[in-house]
């Protein structure tokens, strides 16, 4: 018996049936029915359909990639409520890298075979967009080969309304100094309702959605986050898939969806605590399920701790980011377990192999570097 017919036989609900049916004929959730899955739908279920569309989509293929972070500065001119790493300037904890800083640390890879570097910090005041555009050119001398995926869409608007002009322009700006794509962070919640509690500040909605598309229409790929576990309910994570889901469907140009745990320590919402790790779990596959048109879904290691990283790969999960060499203080500071996140190569080929996938080295637009079957 397939696990078509083993859902049919089985005495779930008439409604989580049909969900189940259409999933098995490739046909799109509605958002109620999103909703639904989070109320009512059993771990193992969620697992079963989640993992079907992951295998239709990719088979075994589990992918990571080499990559380094730099995080240029903490300082920002932003509170959000659940950022532990903040800091103004002056503040003990605050750091600033100059630009010789930051091109030392690039060196530092020199001969390593490293294909992406992830730039994301805080939102510096006296900052600007040929600051950073510079930086990445210079980044580019050094190292012409790796992929610089950098600038939130938080960060984005900062330098782009600072340098006064329109965001297409501003994008073309930095694609020009040799910006390659854009990371999935500043979406938070969406709903309007838990983004003014949350983050009132910063980007908005519907300007990090604008971002975004301009930045597909460019031909500049991104990524997608959201920031789950805090004071949002299932409506507002579903409306969150739901205005990601739409976007894609008009451009195309997202890559991968990064579901973010809230982490409690440091920020002021520690008192709200995390969600278990069986919610992170029904998290990613209602994630996979909803967002039909999203090719990856990543589980970010370095938050989640390894352990449920792999536990994820039957969860919907294929991709489990990269090597990262310890170059990321953003969830260190907000409580993840792993104070010194890195993993060897060899590591992440073992996590993936004990569970039976395949692992694949990527690039950051998803070719293949190498299969380590
Ligand atoms: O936008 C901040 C999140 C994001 C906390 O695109 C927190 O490949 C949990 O976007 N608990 C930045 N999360 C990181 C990010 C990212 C990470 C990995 C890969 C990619 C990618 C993007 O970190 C922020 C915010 O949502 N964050 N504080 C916290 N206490
Ligand atoms: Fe600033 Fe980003 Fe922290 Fe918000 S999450 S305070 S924008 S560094």
């Amino acid at each position: 018996m397939g696990i078509e017919e083993i859902i049919k036989n089985s005495n779930i609900s008439d409604e989580l049936k049909r969900i189940a049916e259409k999933v098995f004929t490739d046909q799109r959730i509605t958002e109620e029915e999103g909703v639904l899955l989070y109320e009512k739908a059993e771990l193992a279920y969620l697992g079963t359909l989640a993992n079907f569309i992951r295998e239709k989509k990719h088979g075994n293929n589990t992918y990571f990639n080499k990559n380094f972070h730099i995080e240029p500065t903490n300082i920002c001119i932003y509170n959000c409520k659940f950022c532990s790493y903040v800091r103004k300037i002056n503040q003990e904890g605050a750091w600033e890298y100059s630009l010789d800083e930051i091109l030392n640390k690039v060196r530092e890879y020199n001969g390593k075979p490293v294909t992406e570097v992830h730039i994301v910090g805080g939102v510096h005041p006296k900052r600007d967009l040929h600051y950073y555009g510079n930086m990445i050119a210079e980044i580019k001398k050094i190292r012409p080969d790796l992929h610089v995926k950098a600038f939130t869409a938080v960060e984005l608007e900062y330098m782009i309304k600072k340098a006064k002009v329109s965001l297409e322009e501003g994008l073309k700006t930095l694609k020009e100094y040799g910006l390659d794509s854009i990371p999935g962070g500043g979406a938070e919640i969406f709903h309007e309702e838990i983004r003014k509690q949350v983050c009132d500040e910063k980007a908005s909605t519907n300007m990090w959605l604008e971002i975004h598309e301009a930045a597909h229409k460019q031909g500049i790929p991104s990524n997608a986050t959201i920031l789950y576990g805090h004071i949002e309910n299932y409506f507002h994570r579903i409306d969150h898939l739901s205005r990601l889901r739409n976007l894609q469907d008009k451009t195309g140009g997202f890559n991968t969806f990064i579901p973010l745990k809230f982490r409690k320590e440091n920020n002021t919402l520690s008192h709200i605590g995390e969600v278990s790790q069986i919610e992170d779990l029904r998290n990613f596959a209602v994630s996979r399920i909803f967002l039909d048109n999203f090719p990856h879904i990543k589980a970010y290691w370095p938050m989640l701790g390894k352990q449920l990283a792999q536990l994820s790969l039957s969860f919907g999960v294929d991709d489990i980011d990269g090597t990262i060499d310890d170059s990321t203080k953003i969830y260190s500071m907000a409580g993840a377990t792993d104070k010194n996140p890195k993993m060897s190569t060899e590591e992440l080929v073992n996590l993936i192999k004990q569970v039976n996938r395949i692992p694949i080295e990527r690039d950051t637009l998803y070719n293949i570097i190498k299969n380590y079957n």
